[in-house]
């Protein structure tokens, strides 16, 4: 079935960049995926509809209020129930938490539902994580304003592995080269562009020399930019062929 993917936030109308437009958008609208909204302000019942108060302790910033976040995802969890989703992962995007990756992206592609918390301020009342287990998930180590973006960029990386979310053209260009290598570079018409030559490789109709090339210049990219990428990864005898082309190469210059 179609998972079903609800996000408690303040500013629900930020989330149209994930839901009108692009890969995701498209996914959306043919229905290959629900997103719902839960605002904790429609939870609020005194005459100023708070979300946030002083924190205990003083200092700067506001906190935001237990009791609005526990009743919007009290409802987003019983709605989930009612459709027979009994413990949906509840992800609260945040600085504290641990750093999203594809790893997590492929396994958070298989639940069923998401419950997913973006914050607002300096961060929420730590009584709510006693009235609900949740996971906490951060995009890295630089400061933003709240969880939405953090939380679109989760949305957005996992519903582009939706079966049926990409089209073929781009899907194919995902399997055509091994994971967990940087990209090789591109290029397009025009041939030559004030005098910068494309790799005539790319042009000479050879399909399997452009395959071999392709994987070469990531690699070689790969070990440049990204070492670490390389440690970590097993190795074909083809790449391993590579990498030795690749460092005489360099030796070279
Ligand atoms: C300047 C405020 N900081 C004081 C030490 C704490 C702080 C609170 C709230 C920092 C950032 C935020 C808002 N950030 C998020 O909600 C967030 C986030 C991020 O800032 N960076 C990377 N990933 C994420 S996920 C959610």
């Amino acid at each position: 079935m179609k998972p079903d993917y609800h996000v408690v936030t303040l500013f629900p109308e930020m989330f149209a960049a994930l839901t009108d437009f692009g890969v995701s958008g498209r996914a959306v609208k043919q229905k290959l995926c629900s997103v719902k909204f839960w605002n904790p302000r429609d939870f609020t019942q005194d005459n100023y509809h708070s979300v946030d108060d002083r924190p205990f302790g003083g200092g700067p910033g506001m906190v935001m209020l237990v009791e609005p976040l526990d009743l919007a995802l009290t409802a987003a969890k019983t709605t989930l129930l009612r459709q027979g989703v009994v413990s949906p992962r509840m992800i609260y995007l945040s600085p504290q938490g641990r750093r999203l990756d594809q790893a997590l992206v492929l396994e958070l592609v298989s639940e069923q539902a998401l419950v997913l918390l973006a914050g607002r301020y300096e961060g929420i009342d730590e009584r709510l994580f006693a009235r609900h287990s949740i996971e906490e998930v951060s995009l890295g180590d630089y400061v933003l304003s709240g969880g939405e973006l953090p939380a679109m960029v989760l949305l957005d990386a996992v519903i582009r592995q939706i079966p049926g979310a990409l089209g073929h053209a781009e899907s194919a260009n995902e399997d055509s080269f091994a994971d967990g290598l940087l990209d090789c570079p591109h290029y397009t018409r025009p041939e030559a562009y004030l005098g910068l030559k494309s790799p005539p490789v790319l042009r000479g109709g050879n399909h399997a020399e452009v395959t071999r090339w392709r994987l070469r210049e990531a690699l070689k990219r790969t070990s440049l930019r990204r070492p670490d990428l390389l440690e970590q990864r097993k190795m074909s005898p083809l790449e391993i062929e590579l990498l030795g082309e690749i460092s005489r190469e360099a030796d070279l210059e």
